[in-house]
């Protein structure tokens, strides 16, 4: 599977540059010839593990409905009425959504026993009849159903070309990481990201809930962590917090989408607006003052004290409560403020309680070098510029079989400016153009960690200078959409002349979307 998979990829790159080639004598712009020209299974992103175009095509129009095969469930019946409202949304054609796999239109048909598409996998096939998707599980026809949406004209309707199109994720972690914490967002933002990120098979969102500058999730055992705790942000605004209510309804519509969520409680630094709620959680007693600035590193949990344990049980019981998925963040960057010993056995403890709710704890690459648990998964964010010795004890942590989410700085932290002209944003690892960040392969980005550890990729929007949706998704996009590509397609296909056609290919869908993206000069945007 995994040969045919980068042989498909490779023709699919040799497809991309044969159609350059033919397009030089066009009126191209510098960067490439015009995206528009690009034929439809070209023009794909993330890139499919193979497409081919082939035979009639669907017209795609007012007579089309959506077949969910009779008995095939609740579940892909709601995928199926997810599909048919963004079709709408794009097409304006009523979409009904009907039992039975008999008749012309879109067919969603689950297929337990096409093992080769994995958990996520899809098969799409067009002929004039219409379009099937085959999946094993409701999540790879979600999936495939996204395929089908860069398919059809961005608005109206039209012709779905003939084709295959055979795909699955080359690693099954795929996310991307907001920070809730600096500056405060309602729920309703987070699912709009959601959104924009399931659409590129995204499937992940992680929640960055808490910070020196606020505590952004409620907890009922320690209602001032959010009351109090949460009434500020970076530069004095108001703040704000999550409901319990607020939260489930977010976890549940990315469920929906097949998205995770993620929940972070940093700690045992990173901890100023919890030590601000209560003073028992400060060695001195005293409780901190609130803090509005961007600095990292000062504060730190009472490792020595038993209450502190109290209070990360019966906070990280509270959020194991609320989340589905496996896994949960217990942070663990930047503790400067706490020394090494004490925070490699107040890590210890963290990891013993998330254990103890039944959760797979994730935490920043600091934890390599304390004692990761078994499984204790490593979210590298190091960069090609950072300590040696840092990058050596992740790669000892992989080799040791602890799994690696890649995050790193200087390719994927969408908070790091583009270049000079880029008004949000941070600089600390570098300028991050375009390029840049889609420009390396996760499968051997650490020299000495091998691919078989790497659980995937991750984009971390900070917002110590994002404090609106228009910065958010200046920010975000476009670079989201090539971490995107680098979680989901075959190492064969990352190509950055190919990807820059297809990126620019997307604009007019990001547009009809209202998204903000940055014009980045290195993409041929028509
Ligand atoms: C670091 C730091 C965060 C900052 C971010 C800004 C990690 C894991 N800890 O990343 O607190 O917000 O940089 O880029």
């Amino acid at each position: 599977m995994r040969v045919l998979r980068r042989t498909l990829g490779t023709l699919l790159v040799l497809g991309a540059a044969v159609s350059c080639t033919a397009a030089h004598g066009d009126d191209a712009k510098p960067g490439g010839r015009r995206p528009a020209a690009l034929a439809p299974y070209d023009r794909l992103l993330p890139a499919p593990a193979s497409a081919r175009a082939e035979g009639a095509g669907y017209a795609f129009g007012a007579g089309t409905v959506i077949r969910t095969g009779a008995g095939s469930g609740e579940e892909v019946r709601q995928v199926g009425e997810l599909l048919a409202e963004q079709l709408r949304g794009s097409s304006g054609l009523p979409l009904p959504v009907v039992d039975g796999q008999e008749g012309d239109g879109i067919r969603l048909l689950l297929d337990e026993g096409a093992q080769e598409l994995g958990a996520e996998g899809y098969r799409l096939r067009t002929t004039a009849s219409g379009v099937t998707l085959t999946a094993r599980t409701p999540a790879g026809l979600f999936r495939g159903g996204q395929t089908l949406r860069q398919l059809v004209p961005v608005r109206g309707t039209g012709d779905v070309p003939g084709g295959t199109v055979t795909d699955a994720p080359r690693f099954a972690y795929r996310g991307a990481m907001v920070d809730v914490a600096r500056h405060f967002f309602p729920v309703e933002q987070v699912k709009r990201y959601v959104d924009q990120l399931a659409q590129y098979k995204i499937n992940t969102l992680h929640v960055h809930l808490t910070d020196d500058q606020g505590w952004r999730i409620a907890i009922d055992s320690w209602p001032r962590l959010a009351e109090y705790g949460g009434a500020g942000e970076v530069g004095g605004g108001p703040g704000g917090h999550w409901t319990k209510e607020e939260y489930r309804d977010l976890v549940e519509y990315a469920a929906r989408r097949y998205v995770d969520v993620v929940p972070e409680i940093d700690m045992p630094g990173h901890t100023n607006a919890a030590q601000a709620s209560y003073a028992e959680l400060n060695c001195d007693g005293k409780a901190r003052e609130r803090y509005t600035g961007v600095k990292v590193g000062f504060s730190s949990l009472c490792v020595g004290s038993e209450r502190t344990y109290e209070f990360v049980d019966q906070v990280l019981g509270e959020i194991a409560e609320l989340t589905p998925g496996k896994y949960l963040h217990i942070g663990g960057d930047e503790a400067h403020a706490t020394p090494a010993d004490d925070y490699a056995d107040f890590m210890d403890r963290a990891q013993a309680v998330v254990a103890r709710h039944g959760k797979t704890v994730v935490a920043w690459h600091q934890l390599a070098q304390g004692r990761p648990a078994p499984g204790a998964v490593i979210q590298y964010w190091g960069h090609d510029r950072g300590p040696a010795a840092e990058k050596a004890a992740v790669v000892a942590a992989a080799k040791a079989g602890h799994p690696l989410i890649l995050s790193p700085a200087d390719r994927a932290y969408l908070d790091m400016k583009y270049d000079t002209t880029t008004k949000p944003g941070l600089t600390w690892a570098g300028y991050v153009p375009v390029e840049r960040s889609y420009s390396w392969d996760p499968g051997n980005h650490l020299a000495g960690a091998p691919e078989s550890a790497v659980l995937g990729v991750e984009a971390p929007l900070w917002t110590e200078t994002i404090s609106e949706r228009g910065d958010w998704e200046l920010m975000a996009f476009p670079r989201v959409l090539g971490l995107a590509e680098l979680g989901w397609s075959p190492a064969g296909a990352l190509d950055w002349t190919s990807y820059r056609e297809r990126l620019a290919a997307q604009g007019p869908r990001l547009d009809a979307q209202e998204i903000n993206y940055h014009r980045a000069p290195d993409v041929p945007w028509s």
